[in-house]
């Protein structure tokens, strides 16, 4: 286990930490501060790596394949993981005296780390990231525009709500390229293929008529999950991913109880995912939202215990993108991060946005930011701005709507402002008929890419060689 002791005085070092997936929490903090721990044991799953929590202690900050130590004069250290495709990487800054003392361990083969003393850590950041995205081929596919129905009609979305948003965005010229269906067309969680009660049609009757409006198609899965009423678990017990006691282990608490994952290491599960994803590909729909993807990852009872839950997580994610097809254009979200680059496109690099600034009783009492507001999500989401050469980032949607949301103006400005500013996937919600001038008009800037606001060429001298990066697209 590499170990480095760091002849700094703690109190005057900031540390920069990252979660393992999409919704845990980011941030730059003291490292004398305490990183919470989140006080609702049945939450841990789902936001959380349960075998990496934090420690609670003060003075200790842990984080997932990357780490950086910023003093105040923007110098420090930066530790990035090298490779992800099989381990993960698992970060300690701890202050000891007037020390600091930081470890790295890893889960899975052992990979390359790199550990990087420097008088701009922003820079070297940025350039040890681009170079773990290098390595794992990271894909940079052009930023898309993403109408998308969660945050409006949330369970309740139907064929009609899509259409009739569709319509309207033509009608007054809004420049999307996706009209994505997420939660709720579906019978059950891993009953994709038969429509629920409330939708009045099935999923496979709506990508055609998008495409008349000229959008393309985006669906919403949760490939890897199952809920105890679905078929798929009742016919396929046998295929989850199981806990020590042998029996299904619950990875999380939604839709109105506990739910289970696949386990990715079975061969019958990962043609079933193939499957599901050339479907999904066959009725139209060559942008796939793919959710709650850390089920597959987490610590569990594997068909292969050969397997580690990194490498398991990146089989079940590759038989995906090899059912959907290369050209598909694949967004994680509830995903691992960096064990993600190079299957994904995109990738969902905060909690989800609320139409409301913060949620004190869950976030500061229960020590828990993982949960849906406009505040988690913007801190999180640009707290992880080096991520953006790991894939397109996606930092959720703004609300533009004054109706039906508790943000007032300067904070649906301060959403949209971060969309700008994190670049990548720009993405709305709002019902285009709640829409009054102002809305249209806050939604067309935010649907207007701007030039990237960073440099577009990175140059730094590494350990003697010269390494020289340039920006794609975002
Ligand atoms: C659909 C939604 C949307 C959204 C996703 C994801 O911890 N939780 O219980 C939890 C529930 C929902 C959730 C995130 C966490 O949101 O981020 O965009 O697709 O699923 O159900």
């Amino acid at each position: 286990m590499p170990e480095w002791t760091l002849a700094t005085d703690p109190a005057q070092v900031r540390v920069l930490v990252s979660g393992y997936q999409s919704w845990s929490e980011a941030e730059l903090r003291p490292l004398t501060d305490v990183q919470s721990v989140p006080l609702m044991r049945w939450r841990h799953e789902q936001g959380h790596d349960p075998a990496f929590l934090p420690s609670g202690e003060a003075g200790v900050w842990r984080s997932h394949t990357v780490l950086a130590l910023v003093r105040p004069d923007g110098g420090g250290w930066v530790g990035a993981a090298q490779d992800a495709t099989h381990t993960f990487t698992h970060w300690e800054a701890r202050a000891e005296g007037d020390r600091v003392r930081v470890t790295c361990s890893q889960e899975g083969p052992a990979t390359a780390v790199a550990w990087e003393p420097t008088d701009d850590v922003i820079t070297i950041l940025e350039t040890l990231s681009a170079q773990l995205g290098a390595n794992m081929h990271a894909r940079t596919p052009a930023p898309q525009r993403v109408w998308c129905s969660w945050y409006s009609y949330y369970r309740d979305v139907t064929l009609t709500a899509m259409l009739d948003n569709a319509r309207l965005a033509r009608e007054h010229g809004l420049p999307f390229d996706v009209f994505q269906l997420d939660d709720g067309f579906q019978s059950d969680l891993g009953d994709w293929f038969t429509p629920s009660s409330h939708f009045g049609g099935h999923a496979r009757d709506l990508p055609t008529q998008l495409g008349d409006l000229g959008f393309t198609a985006g669906l919403w899965l949760a490939p890897f999950l199952a809920s105890p009423t679905s078929e798929l678990f009742r016919e396929h017990r046998d295929w989850m991913l199981r806990g020590a006691d042998g029996q299904p282990l619950t990875v999380g608490h939604n839709w109105g109880g506990a739910y289970y994952a696949l386990d990715t290491t079975r061969p019958e599960v990962l043609d079933w995912l193939r499957t599901l994803a050339a479907t999904a590909r066959g009725w139209g729909y060559p942008y796939l939202k793919l959710d709650f993807l850390y089920g597959a990852a987490l610590p569990g009872v594997r068909h292969d215990p050969s397997v580690g839950r990194a490498a398991a997580y990146r089989m079940g994610l590759q038989a995906l993108r090899d059912g959907a097809g290369d050209d598909a254009f694949l967004l994680g979200c509830g995903a691992p991060l960096a064990a993600s680059i190079g299957v994904v496109d995109a990738m969902r690099t905060g909690p989800d946005v609320a139409p409301l600034w913060d949620e004190d009783s869950r976030r500061v009492w229960l020590g828990d930011a993982t949960g849906p507001s406009a505040r988690n999500a913007l801190h999180t989401a640009l707290s992880r701005w080096y991520q953006h050469t790991w894939y397109q980032p996606d930092p959720d949607v703004a609300i533009c709507r004054r109706e039906l949301s508790l943000l007032n103006s300067n904070e649906r400005h301060a959403v949209a402002g971060m969309l700008d500013v994190v670049g990548g996937l720009r993405a709305s919600s709002d019902p285009i008929a709640l829409l009054d001038a102002e809305g249209l008009g806050l939604l067309r800037d935010c649907l207007t890419l701007s030039a990237p606001d960073r440099p577009t060429t990175l140059t730094h001298s590494l350990g003697g060689a010269v390494t020289h990066f340039r920006r794609g697209t975002f």
